[in-house]
């Protein structure tokens, strides 16, 4: 079995002990139930594996890191997130030509009003797998379109502590296995030839606020993921779990306990809210990066909590609204960086970090980067954590009442979006602070722009190696700030919602915002302006494309060099999930979940399509003028 072949025997030797003599799991109860397999799916395959033994040692972390060709094994189509295709068969010249190969429909699960369909489709060995905002997962021949396999969470309905929509961003491949992060905070794993639970791992209690979101990361026998929940008083933190039997191997707090580093952000002993570390919030909404030849696994955190009441939590907070780097076989802290110290913006860093190797000054250098809800992309140095490019502590206004802290990091280069409102709307009085960025707030409220819901927020961006470009989907939207007084300053129950003040929309207009940032400068290349909200994601292809979608339905390709559109397609309900590429049998496909959003207002469905350049699917009704269909249907 080809083995990891950056590591040195001193870390195969840490890893044995790891996983060797790591204690066995406290088995949850195994809430699923597998569908029958069907025969074709092993014809499929071929004779290279059997259920019996499956084909052992493939998804190497070599194998992983590599760009993506015929699967998109990881949630990030490799494991530094840059969600980028080589493949060239569909290009510029011929994405006209692209239509439909076939439109797996998912037994209406995830179509209702408190679902958002967000996944990134995982295909591996010619099938693929994608999990609804219910968590059921179905696995699907890519040749037939037909499903092979159903795997139904029945999440318990009466779960009242995910705060933004149900959802889920994808699921976890190994070679034996899929990996299901669930809303219940339940991690499962499922057998990939077959959809049966193979072991069933209860993570945290969602009564407690605690809930799986991301996508599960499989990395070299690992299950890596973060916890959300810190609109609901949790205390953050990212667990890896042994892949074969779902045992605990590290867990790493986003927030630190008393004594530990990054402590001295907090309330100290004798503050009256020396506890409040206890649900101090730092969630994590993304699938981490791991670079293997420095053995670190990256991601970034949200907010802190309470959100918007900064008065019981003096100091500058860490690990919330921060990046970091761990040892990704024990969970050892490397580096951090913060992002916005203090946070009372709910200024979470939802999107995915992206690794990549970039030449600045003549020097090729490790960078990870983030394009945040602050609307700035943070690009630092992966080995050390030092900024890149160059970030600046910058005095910002006050507001004693929150402890707000003396300045915050601005990095060099430009936003993506407008950090401040130009024009007031009609019959408002004007802006304090002319809605700026930072602005501080209290029970009377601000406007201020980027608002909650950002600049960049969960919704992944693509990075192009070849150009050194980033592209950013994100919306501007300016938010109301309210908060600072709450009724009890901790929690009186786990799981408790714990804002701490509110938020919402202003009439004042709303659009996306999809860029294209060159990473050598953190400058703008180009940048377009939406109608509709930015809430796709985006996929980037060696065709000179960029695959995103709009909320009304419709996937479209753009030209990657200026934003023009090049093709689009009516998928039948809102296509707010990033795609994927991949090629199977000599054909490149793109392949896209199209279900609909919650926070995005948009028509839920329950299809799953694949498209090649010899399909011959026409485009659906649109969105919204379809009934969901309550059993599978082929087109
Ligand atoms: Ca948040």
């Amino acid at each position: 079995m080809l083995r990891y072949h950056y590591a040195d025997m001193d870390r195969n030797l840490e890893r044995a002990v790891l996983y060797g003599f790591g204690k066995r799991p406290s088995w949850g109860n195994t809430t699923g139930t597998a569908a029958a397999l069907l025969a074709s799916f092993f014809l499929g395959l071929g004779a290279a594996c059997s259920q019996d033994s499956p084909p052992a040692g493939d998804l190497t972390p070599e194998r992983l890191a590599a760009l993506p060709t015929d699967g998109w094994p990881t949630n990030g189509g490799n494991l530094f997130n840059q969600r980028y295709s080589p493949l060239t068969q569909i290009n510029r010249d011929n994405v006209a030509e692209l239509r439909g190969v076939w439109r797996a429909r998912l037994g209406g699960s995830g179509v209702g009003q408190k679902y958002s369909g967000e996944a990134q489709p995982i295909v591996y060995e010619g099938v693929a797998y994608i999990v609804t905002g219910a968590d059921d997962v179905f696995a699907i021949s890519v040749e037939t379109g037909e499903t092979l396999w159903t795997y139904e969470a029945n999440l318990n309905q009466s779960i009242d502590v995910i705060c933004c929509g149900w959802t889920s961003r994808g699921v976890g491949l190994s070679d034996d296995k899929i990996f299901v992060g669930q809303l219940d905070a339940h991690l499962v794993a499922l057998d990939r030839m077959t959809g049966e639970v193979v072991w069933d791992t209860q993570t945290e209690n969602w009564e407690d606020g605690y809930s799986l979101t991301s996508a599960p990361l499989y990395y070299d026998g690992l299950v890596i993921t973060g916890f959300a929940g810190a609109e609901r008083g949790i205390r953050g933190r990212v667990k890896a779990y042994n892949a074969d039997d779902g045992s605990l191997a590290w867990t790493f707090y986003t927030v630190p306990g008393p004594g530990e580093f990054g402590s001295e952000t907090w309330p100290q002993p004798g503050d009256p809210y020396s506890d409040v570390y206890l649900y101090g919030g730092g969630s994590v909404w993304q699938t981490p990066a791991v670079d293997p030849e420095l053995g670190l696994v990256y991601f970034s955190t949200g907010n802190p909590g309470p959100d918007f009441a900064g008065y019981v939590r003096a100091g500058d907070n860490l690990f919330t609204t921060s990046m970091l780097a761990l040892d990704v076989y024990t969970g050892e802290y490397r580096w951090h960086f913060q992002q916005v110290h203090h946070d009372i913006w709910d200024y979470d860093a939802a999107n995915p970090v992206v690794l990549f190797d970039i030449e600045i000054d003549g020097e090729t250098r490790q960078a990870v980067a983030e394009a945040s809800k602050t609307g700035w992309v943070y690009i630092l140095d992966r080995v050390t954590g030092e900024p890149l490019i160059g970030i600046e502590e910058r005095p910002v206004p006050q507001d004693e009442r929150h402890l707000t802290s003396p300045t915050q990091p601005y990095p060099a280069g430009d936003s993506f979006i407008h950090q401040f409102v130009d024009i007031v709307a009609q019959g408002f009085p004007p802006l304090v602070n002319q809605g700026r960025i930072f602005t501080p707030f209290w029970m009377e409220g601000v406007v201020a722009m980027p608002g909650p819901f950002g600049g960049a927020n969960w919704p992944p961006s693509a990075y192009d190696p070849t150009s050194g470009t980033l592209f950013v989907c994100a919306n501007e939207r300016p938010g109301f700030f309210r908060g600072g007084e709450m009724e009890n300053d901790l929690p009186e129950m786990p799981g408790d919602s714990y804002i701490g003040g509110f938020f919402g929309n202003v009439p004042f207009p709303n659009h996306g915002i999809l860029a294209a940032m060159d990473m050598h400068t953190n400058t703008l290349v180009w940048r377009q302006r939406w109608q509709e909200f930015c809430y796709s994601g985006v996929l980037a292809t060696a065709g000179g494309l960029l695959f995103t979608g709009q909320g009304d339905g419709r996937l479209m390709a753009l030209d990657s060099s200026d934003g023009s559109v090049l093709w689009e397609f009516q998928t039948g309900a809102g296509m707010n999930a990033p795609v994927s590429a991949f090629e199977h049998n000599g054909e490149q496909h793109i392949i896209a979940y199209s279900a609909g959003n919650l926070f995005a207002g948009t028509p839920r469905g329950d299809s799953l399509w694949l498209f090649s350049l010899s399909g011959t699917m026409d485009e659906a009704r649109p969105a919204g003028s379809e009934l969901p269909v309550t059993e599978a249907e082929h087109e």
